[in-house]
């Protein structure tokens, strides 16, 4: 199996932690974006939106990183990342939803403007655009942080594919500024869930850590 992936990456990262959870070792390939590797013919064969996290099991492609959790967690029995109850594994999809709606892009805006940008040379953060993600961190911070209250995971009492792809927009929270002052809730849940084995073996594959 391989994984095709840019380690900076919330999408390819994510993927990498359920893999790393379910105790899965697909062969990793990095795309590296900055120099278009996305856009070989090889890969575009693949991927038609050329884009990472793209799966390759045999002759089986997925991409889209939620499609690909999904696979590997299912590939794999032997783990509880997708529960059994039917109220605990639709609030899993709600929550897995919500990140790709409203969460990944909010958080998004700070981490292309504040550390996508300085990376790739492509000019300063765009003061419009930050006012932007912060009246949604505002907005979609609180729902996450109060949903968190007393509580260690996002649904039931042990981490679903939801933890997963929620945290990681968090991963570059420093980096890419983003505004979690009073927010302690996420903060006390990330650290936890980024401290975790699946996905300090996933941020030990970002080249200069
Ligand atoms: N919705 C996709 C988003 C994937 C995505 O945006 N990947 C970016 C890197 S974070 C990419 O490969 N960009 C390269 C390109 O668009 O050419 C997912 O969840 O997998």
């Amino acid at each position: 199996m391989q994984l095709y992936v840019f380690p900076p990456s919330p999408n390819s990262l994510r993927c990498q932690a359920v893999a790393n959870h379910v105790g899965l070792d697909p062969e990793l390939i990095t795309m590296d974006l900055h120099t278009g590797a996305q856009m070989n013919a090889d890969f575009v064969a693949l991927n038609p939106n050329h884009k990472i996290p793209t799966l390759v099991d045999g002759d089986f492609v997925l991409w889209e990183s939620n499609a690909i959790m999904l696979y590997l967690a299912r590939k794999q029995p032997d783990n509880d990342l997708i529960p059994e109850d039917l109220h605990d594994r639709t609030r899993m999809t709600q929550w897995s939803y919500w990140n790709a709606s409203h969460w990944g892009p909010t958080c998004g805006i700070f981490t292309f403007e504040n550390l996508v940008k300085k990376f790739m040379n492509i000019g300063d953060p765009d003061p419009a655009q930050l006012v932007k993600g912060a009246e949604e961190f505002k907005r979609f911070g609180t729902v996450l942080n109060d949903h968190l209250k007393g509580r260690e995971t996002l649904v039931g009492n042990s981490v679903t594919l939801a933890d997963h792809a929620v945290v990681s927009w968090l991963v570059h929270a420093e980096a890419a500024d983003l505004p979690l002052d009073g927010y302690a809730e996420i903060t006390r849940w990330s650290g936890n869930i980024l401290g975790s084995a699946p996905w300090q073996e996933a941020l030990a594959t970002i080249p200069g850590g």
